[in-house]
């Protein structure tokens, strides 16, 4: 495959949208400040075509304008999944093979964030777009402990209930909180002595796979997992651990 670029009204036109807020109060030079912030993006020909006062002293645009780069697929490193995606069923019997017993599972939402809807997504029983959450597996004992919960409490229910994995949420986010949360969570469960073993799991929109290693987590789920892909890595991470457990 060759160079693409993005399409817009004709083929290889490169016209893209983008959208962002300036802190400048809605105006002609409002407009104007966005128009040439483009311009300073290398976008051609850029057109402000919504503009909208956030409060007395902010505006939020987007822009239409044309970039000159380009993308050839063929030449990116794109990284595989290590692992298969399972049915429900073949989850319950790795489960059930590898374990002989549930695997216990605790999720938490930690730090300040109070969004639960994306943790719940994957744990609770309906769970999300279509999938079942992992409290529907027979195999999995689930323990979710909501929102705004302390690191000392993950820690502590770890080691009451003997668990395989911890599942940390993360949502809202400033100036990185949601890496700082994280990582005060590895660090709690490492200073117990606990990390070893352990599956340790986050997720939430503003994160992405590449990001475990230097979070020191097993695994780091992004914008839009299905609950099939997490229990279908927890059944692989639990058979592997076994495995190396001898
Ligand atoms: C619903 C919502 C709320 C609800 C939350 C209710 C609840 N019980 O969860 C309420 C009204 C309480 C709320 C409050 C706030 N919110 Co809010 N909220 C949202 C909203 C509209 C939807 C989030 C959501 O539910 N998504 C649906 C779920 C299914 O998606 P998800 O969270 O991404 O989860 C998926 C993946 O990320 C992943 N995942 C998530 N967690 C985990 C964990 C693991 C282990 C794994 C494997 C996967 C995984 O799997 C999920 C399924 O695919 C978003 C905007 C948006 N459209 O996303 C803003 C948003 C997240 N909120 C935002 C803000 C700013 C706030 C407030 C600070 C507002 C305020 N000034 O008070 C407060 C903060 C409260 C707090 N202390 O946390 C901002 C965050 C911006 C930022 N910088 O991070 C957003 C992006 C809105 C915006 N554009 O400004 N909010």
């Amino acid at each position: 495959m060759t160079a693409i670029k993005p399409y817009g009204d004709a083929t290889d036109d490169g016209l893209i949208q983008a959208s962002f807020t300036l802190p400048i109060a809605e105006s002609e030079r409002a407009r104007q400040a966005a128009l040439e912030f483009a311009r300073k993006m290398d976008l051609g020909r850029p057109q402000v075509v919504h503009m909208k006062a956030m409060g007395p002293d902010f505006t939020f645009f987007i822009v239409y304008g044309a970039t000159q780069h380009s993308v050839d697929p063929d030449e990116l490193e794109v990284p595989e999944r290590e692992f298969p995606v399972l049915s429900y069923q073949e989850v319950n019997r790795v489960l059930r093979e590898s374990l002989k017993r549930q695997l216990v599972v605790v999720g938490a939402c930690t730090g300040t964030d109070a969004h639960t809807v994306g943790l719940d997504a994957i744990l609770s029983m309906k769970g999300f777009a279509g999938d079942h959450g992992l409290e529907y597996f027979p195999e999995m004992r689930v323990l979710n402990l909501g929102s705004q919960v302390e690191p000392a409490d993950i820690v502590e229910t770890v080691r009451a209930n003997g668990a395989d994995a911890v599942l940390v949420s993360q949502v809202v986010t400033q100036r990185d909180a949601h890496l700082v949360h994280l990582k005060e969570v590895r660090d709690s469960l490492v200073d117990a002595g606990l990390r070893n073993g352990l599956i340790l799991v986050g997720g939430g929109p503003r994160f992405s796979a590449e990001q475990a290693a230097e979070l020191g987590y097993d695994k780091i789920f992004g914008r839009g997992t299905r609950p099939s892909e997490v229990a279908s890595y927890l059944a692989y991470a639990a058979t592997t651990r076994a495995l190396n457990a001898g």
